[in-house]
């Protein structure tokens, strides 16, 4: 998540959040919406942060713990050093493996809203 991202779907004429992936159901919704709605396969911020390489992690809006997750095998990884990679984003282009990479990336995003 950045706070590029979050100031965005904060803006929205129906304000939102960065997505939260709780559920494998709603992660195959996500890779399936970016990955033929959106044209291109990449890397989707989700609204939290791995601040401590633990994998678990806090959602961020809904203040919720991390049950559900879906890193990539060695991800969190802080590949340039501790602390370096503390946002946290979905390839949809691996079937939605996450990973822990750097906040000062540019990357799309995913808005979720309550009803
Ligand atoms: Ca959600
Ligand atoms: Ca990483």
């Amino acid at each position: 998540m950045s706070i590029v991202a979050q100031t965005f779907c904060a803006s929205l004429s129906q304000p939102s959040y960065v997505i939260e992936v709780q559920s494998q159901e709603e992660n195959d919704w996500l890779i399936e919406l970016t990955s033929t709605q959106c044209g291109v396969a990449y890397e989707y911020w989700l609204n939290g942060y791995d601040t401590d390489k633990s994998g678990t992690f806090t959602w961020i809006d809904s203040q919720t713990p991390s049950t559900y997750t879906n890193w990539y095998p060695g991800e969190p990884n802080d590949d340039f050093g501790i602390g370096s990679e503390k946002c946290i984003a979905s390839s949809t282009g691996y079937m939605g493996v996450w990973v822990d990479i750097s906040c000062s990336y540019t990357r799309p995003v995913v808005c979720e809203r309550n009803f």
